[in-house]
């Protein structure tokens, strides 16, 4: 078998994607994304012919290079239904598995007990921490649980600093805008996120996935929202992008701090991405944000529910300056070998 690349199937946090050492792929980018295209089996609905899982949650890859004191990290989305790969987004569930990954291959000494690898994410720019089990070299098994995952794992803590984005936490230069005739919040603590409460949107909120998928009329209404924040944000025509993602937010249910529901932006996510749950909790702690509840300010953990559990997120707030954002993850190789992409795109 000839032209296969080495590649690391992981799960990290409650996605899953196509690990790979950036010196194993063209340098090129287009080249690359074409060659992603191919390994994932990208363009169509159930990738047959190739690694994706039919959802854009497991339809991701992670580039990872050495730098000179740190660790770096490219995360690509892959589209499931069309052939498009974009790194305009970054994804706090892969990057958990980024530092087992770098340590893996070799690319991060291990160090007895615990390893703290520095990541640089080269989407945005912005500093990651990640802490690893290495009692001797990385340990995959423990007793940390994250909802949207069966069984436990070990903890991978994700510290992040400075995650605002190019345009700062507050990407329109306000806590509020209304935006196609509904108040939202636009905000960036590592995800450009529009945030709307579900009783402007007439629903309820703590609607499943699909539920929320199936309803026409919302799904319309949430892209027009999105598309028109999506410029605000100075992100542009946001129409073919996966950024900004819309979360829908009401009163907790289960004793947490707010209830989620996150269209990313056409599937509605099975839980809440890392960074996405992160800009969330920002919200939370903003006087004047649609998601403002004062009982947030001074907590040091906020339970953002999802529907399949609740994220537990650590924020550190300096006035509306963001100083530390952190969270626990887990992850885990499923497979390491050698893929073998499909000859062509289609
Ligand atoms: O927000 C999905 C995921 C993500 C992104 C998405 C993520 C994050 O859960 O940091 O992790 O929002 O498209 O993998």
């Amino acid at each position: 078998m000839k032209n296969g690349v080495s590649c690391m199937l992981m799960r990290g946090g409650t996605s899953k994607g196509a690990y790979f050492l950036s010196d194993d792929l063209p340098a090129d980018p287009r080249q690359r994304d074409e060659l992603l295209l191919r390994i994932l089996g990208s363009p169509d609905a159930r990738q047959i012919d190739g690694l994706g899982g039919a959802h854009p949650l497991t339809s991701k890859v992670a580039v990872v290079d050495r730098r000179e004191h740190d660790i770096g990290y490219l995360f690509l989305q892959v589209s499931v239904e069309q052939a498009l790969v974009s790194s305009r987004q970054n994804c706090g569930n892969l990057l958990a598995g980024v530092g087992p990954f770098a340590i893996e291959r070799g690319l991060w000494p291990s160090s007895p007990g615990r390893t703290e690898v520095p990541i640089h994410m080269h989407n945005t720019g912005a500093r990651a921490t990640a802490v690893v089990e290495t009692p001797d070299g990385v340990e995959y098994d423990g007793e940390a649980a994250i909802d949207g995952v069966p069984g436990t794992a070990a903890p991978i803590l994700l510290n992040f600093q400075d995650t605002a984005g190019e345009h700062g936490l507050l990407p329109t230069g306000n806590v509020t805008d209304v935006v196609a005739g509904t108040p939202v919040t636009c905000i960036d603590n590592g995800m450009p996120t529009v945030i709307v409460r579900a009783a402007e949107l007439g629903i309820d909120g703590e609607e499943t996935p699909k539920e929320l998928e199936g309803d026409a009329r919302l799904r319309e209404r949430v892209e027009a929202i999105r598309l028109e924040a999506g410029r605000l944000m100075h992100l542009g025509d946001v129409s073919e992008a996966t950024v900004p993602k819309v979360s829908i937010v009401s009163n907790a249910r289960r004793g947490g701090a707010v209830c989620t529901r996150t269209f990313i932006p056409q599937r509605v996510h099975e839980a809440i991405g890392v960074l996405g749950a992160a800009s969330v909790a920002v919200s939370l702690a903003l006087p004047g944000s649609v998601a403002f509840d004062e009982r947030a300010l001074g907590r040091p953990r906020l339970a953002i529910e999802h529907p399949t559990g609740a994220v537990d997120v650590e924020v550190e707030l300096d006035g509306d300056r963001v100083v530390r954002t952190g969270l626990v993850r887990t992850a885990r190789p499923i497979m390491d070998g050698t893929v073998y992409p499909r000859p062509r795109l289609q």
